[in-house]
């Protein structure tokens, strides 16, 4: 088996897609933490956009979280994640793809300053909620109904923050009237790969990440 080498920072939920991916392989991998804010130079020679994840595999990067979570599961030992019918592997990769768009969204939505701007980055959500809701299986609580799916690792880290959000200002209801999702979002944050992919004060920490970068919905965060 190749070495696996996660470049990270702690906060970054596409990083922790990856974390999620390697937790469920129970593959071994070391991670690099970065400051972001101060890229060193050996980071920006293996991630010309300079964006976390990377993924060294014995010292050859892959960069973007999409393109990481396909190598893992085309390198599995078993349970190959995506399917073998073209069009359902297609299905997920384009739902995963959606995802990413609304994970953008939502880190406007947690670090956006003014009331205003954060309620109608919510609205936005839940539209795309609904539509995500709108592809859950009737059985079963995840994306494949019992069956843990690619779609699953990419969208649980923005499901827990957008949670933990939620946590800071109830009133954001993101999830009000979609019962499929909210039992989507409780079996993925009670997932081990999904506490297990992640350092344990994460949440803490964001809060008040989000607080100095002014984010209205942490304004009541101790910092
Ligand atoms: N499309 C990329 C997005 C990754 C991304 O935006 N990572 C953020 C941290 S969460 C980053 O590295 N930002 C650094 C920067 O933009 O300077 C992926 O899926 O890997």
């Amino acid at each position: 088996m190749p070495s696996l080498t996660l470049v990270s920072f702690d906060a970054c939920p596409f990083v922790q897609r990856a974390a999620i991916m390697l937790q469920e392989q129970g593959r071994a991998y070391d991670i690099k933490y970065i400051d972001l804010a101060n890229k060193p130079d050996w980071f920006l020679a293996i991630s010309p956009s300079g964006t976390v994840p990377v993924l060294e595999v014995d010292g050859t990067p892959i960069f973007e979280s999409a393109v990481i979570l396909e190598y893992l599961d085309e390198t599995a030992d078993e349970g190959r994640l995506l399917p073998d019918d073209p069009i359902e592997r297609a299905k997920q990769r384009m739902w995963i793809t959606y995802i990413s768009k609304i994970m953008a969204k939502a880190w406007q939505l947690q670090s956006a300053k003014e009331e205003e701007k954060v309620r109608a980055l919510a609205g936005e959500l839940r539209g795309h909620f609904e539509e995500l809701s709108k592809q859950l299986p009737s059985t079963g609580s995840l994306w494949g109904g019992d069956r843990f799916t690619m779609v699953d690792a990419a969208i649980a880290p923005i499901l827990q923050r957008l949670t933990w959000a939620e946590t800071l200002e109830p009133s954001l209801a993101l999830f009000e009237g979609m019962p499929k999702v909210v039992a989507w979002r409780d079996a993925l944050l009670a997932r081990p790969s999904t506490t297990a992919s992640i350092v344990h004060d994460l949440e803490q920490r964001s809060g008040r990440m989000l607080k100095n970068l002014g984010g209205w919905i942490a304004r009541n965060v101790e910092s």
